[in-house]
């Protein structure tokens, strides 16, 4: 098949997916075209069966508001045409599902039929696109994609309740290639960050408000107190400055690392001992799905769809959003002794395996085949 992508090309959860979506299906054979502003950062291999094309936004002195939409649509509906595209899949609705009704028409005038497949992700329907400056675009452009999947069934019941959508929305969850996150720790990496064989606490996001990133640090400073620990911070954003200010305010800055945004993920999974991930709400949760994937407990929320993801008992813990006392308590129970971690740790990996790259991605391919 010959298959555009569209995605935020940044480190973004949906991004991810969707640039590791690309490489798996690339790997099986199908020609691979993304469509982005710029290249998406796990895009970052030499492949024969994919191609990238850079949606180019020229400025004018008239614009205060560059049109990016108009720009993507365009270069869709060039993509498309010149490489015989037998379909579009777009992930996160906004823009991106606007933009490729826009594409579809102008194509369907020059006679190419393009089927639509729009992914959602999460804050494209729960917290920007219900907001009433988007919300009439969104519910129309997901309406007329010819198919819409969501990425847990916490948010296909969200996206039902949030919009009137007429048709139904298949639920093909978040996965990981489980071998490629199975790796052994660098142990000149794992003494320079925990030079005593400190435990590792790992939280890794965009640092926007929804992650609750101050409820991470407030959690590793009660870990601290008790036992000798590092917190490694993974990624950037607009919450940062925060979280470094309630670091010293808490006196544990000089345990803590911000690292800021990583692409080799595995390595710093492989070091870790414990991933939190106190966010308000997270449709799945792919960070949390990566890190089980390494082996490593999660401690949560129970917040969307984070309950399909971590179990709580088994593969780490869950709490109510804000609740960091409890978080600190269970973070605590797994941590304090060697055999009690283990455990965790396998049950994380054995629930990481449902979710492997080998399961899910043909369940993308079942849904493309419907429209060939
Ligand atoms: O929250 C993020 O880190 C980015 C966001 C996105 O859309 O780029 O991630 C969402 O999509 C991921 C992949 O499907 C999900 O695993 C995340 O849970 C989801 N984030 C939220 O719902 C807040």
């Amino acid at each position: 098949m010959r298959i555009g992508i569209v995605c935020y090309p940044t480190f973004g959860g949906s991004g991810v997916l969707a640039t590791e979506l690309g490489k798996a299906l690339a790997n099986k054979n199908h020609q691979v075209h993304f469509i982005t502003y710029q290249q998406p950062v796990r895009l970052n291999e030499f492949n024969a069966n994919i191609f990238y094309h850079e949606v180019r936004v020229p400025t004018y002195p008239l614009f205060d508001y560059p049109p990016y939409e108009t720009a993507l649509a365009s270069t869709m509906v060039d993509v498309i045409a010149n490489n015989d595209l037998d379909l579009l899949h777009v992930h996160y609705a906004i823009p991106h599902a606007s933009a490729a009704y826009m594409a579809k028409k102008i194509l369907e005038k020059q006679g190419k039929y393009i089927p639509v497949i729009t992914t959602l992700h999460g804050t494209d329907i729960t917290l920007v696109g219900k907001d009433k400056t988007y919300a009439p675009v969104v519910t129309f452009s997901i309406n007329e994609s010819d198919a819409i999947t969501a990425v847990s069934h916490n948010l296909r019941t969200e996206t039902f309740r949030s919009f009137k959508i007429e048709k139904e929305i298949d639920v093909i969850q978040n996965f990981v290639d489980v071998n490629r996150f199975r790796k052994k720790p660098i142990d000149a990496f794992r003494r320079v960050i925990a030079p005593e064989g400190e435990r590792i606490l790992l939280h890794a996001s965009n640092f926007r408000k929804v992650k609750r990133v101050a409820d991470v640090v407030k959690i590793f400073a009660r870990v601290n107190k008790e036992i000798p620990s590092k917190l490694l911070l993974v990624g950037d954003g607009p919450e940062r400055p925060y979280a470094e200010s309630l670091c010293r305010e808490l006196n544990v800055m000089e345990h803590t690392r911000f690292v800021g945004k990583q692409e080799q993920m595995e390595d710093i999974l492989a070091i870790s001992d414990l991933f939190l991930l106190t966010s308000e709400y997270e449709s799945f949760g792919l960070a949390a799905l990566e890190a089980m994937a390494a082996g490593i407990p999660i401690i949560s929320t129970n917040a969307g769809g984070l309950p399909e993801v971590n179990i709580s008992g088994n593969t780490g813990y869950m709490s109510e959003v804000g609740d960091v006392e409890d978080m600190s308590k269970n973070a605590l129970s797994i941590l304090r002794d060697n055999n009690t971690l283990l455990k965790f740790r396998q049950n994380a990996t054995t629930q990481a395996m449902k979710f492997d790259i080998g399961t899910i991605v043909p369940q993308y391919e079942a849904l493309y085949n419907r429209f060939l």
